[in-house]
């Protein structure tokens, strides 16, 4: 992908890939070139809106005259909702050791909500110089429900450059969305994988230790390999409103390949018989993540209960 606007009309119309939308003009990257171009004004009569991740054809406005034009949005494969990005490969989860304080179940919700959407989910655990045994601990607790491994990280400090091509290493080919809460270093890790200084970083609120919002934009990078990039702003609050809780504990990797239980329409929320006392005792599922569990299937089956209402 080029890196400045090149105005170039010859190779129109063009297909190409959204890596950014500022107010309405979506630049697309195709044939080597970026286009600030406009929606044709037929996706504002049937609502759709061009994100960030489509891939679309460009074309010359013909009605202004000048400028550019989307022309045609091809079916998307998925699309996240926050950050709004369609045709997501993979989704690259930050957690801090400490500062911000991790939320587990932030995270938790977040990765069956992504695995319901069809894309790999990988975990980096950075801020391991502030707590190196808070880092190991969610390690443990995430082993096994991540693709590619779970990596601690000091995204700061001298190894940082090692790390960074690790986890580069194994990102897979396709769109892969860096998420998690505010302060957590998605933008340093951003940087450090594009190896230059392509997103604002920023520190946290001294009175809050939050982080301060400081990406409010997502745009799409060229990582080499057939990989891209894209860094979300941080959030602190999820909610899972398109999974039922039947389905939940089809997201939870930990189950995979389970001994049946008693019951066939097993919960896995204390029914006798149930696969979960094997999985605890063997460290398969942790005991974090299945108090978790238990939370969230509630939470699910009280939505469910007043759906009607
Ligand atoms: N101690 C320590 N600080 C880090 C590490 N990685 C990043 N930071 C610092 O954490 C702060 C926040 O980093 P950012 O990369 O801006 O965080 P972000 O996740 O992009 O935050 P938002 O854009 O607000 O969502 C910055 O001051 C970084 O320098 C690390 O491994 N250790
Ligand atoms: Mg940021
Ligand atoms: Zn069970």
């Amino acid at each position: 992908m080029a890196t400045d606007t090149v105005l170039s009309r010859e190779k129109l119309p063009c297909e190409g890939k959204i890596i950014r939308g500022i107010g309405g003009i979506y630049t697309v990257a195709g044939e080597g070139n970026l286009y600030d171009a406009k929606p044709r004004g037929i996706f504002r009569l049937r609502s759709v809106k061009p994100m960030v991740g489509d891939n679309v054809t460009v074309a010359v406005d013909r009605e202004e005259g000048s400028g550019f034009v989307i022309t045609e949005i091809m079916p998307r494969k998925n699309s996240l909702v926050r950050p709004a990005v369609a045709n997501v490969d993979c989704v690259l989860f930050i957690i801090a050791a400490a500062n911000p304080k991790p939320d587990l179940a932030l995270l938790d919700k977040l990765l069956l909500s992504v695995r319901k959407k069809g894309a790999a989910v990988m975990l980096v655990i950075n801020k391991s110089d502030i707590d190196g045994a808070a880092a190991e601990n969610i390690k443990n607790e995430y082993k096994n429900c991540v693709d590619g491994g779970v990596f601690v990280a000091s995204l700061e400090g001298d190894g940082a450059d090692e790390t960074a091509k690790n986890i580069k290493d194994v990102i897979p080919k396709g769109v892969t969305v860096l998420c998690g809460q505010s302060g957590v270093g998605k933008s340093t890790l951003t940087n450090r994988l594009l190896s230059r200084d392509a997103m604002q970083t920023g520190g946290l609120s001294a009175k809050t230790e939050r982080g301060k919002h400081t990406t409010r934009h997502s745009e799409l990078f060229d990582a080499g390999d057939g990989k891209y990039l894209i860094d979300s702003p941080g959030f602190s609050f999820f909610d899972v409103f398109d999974v039922s809780f039947r389905e939940l504990p089809d997201y939870y990797p930990e189950f995979d390949g389970h001994a049946p239980c008693r019951f066939q329409d097993c919960s896995h929320t204390g029914e006798p018989g149930c696969c979960v006392t094997e999985l605890l005792s063997s460290g398969k599922l942790s005991k974090g993540r299945y108090g978790r569990y238990k939370e969230i299937y509630e939470e699910l089956l009280e939505k469910d209960k007043n759906k009607y209402k």
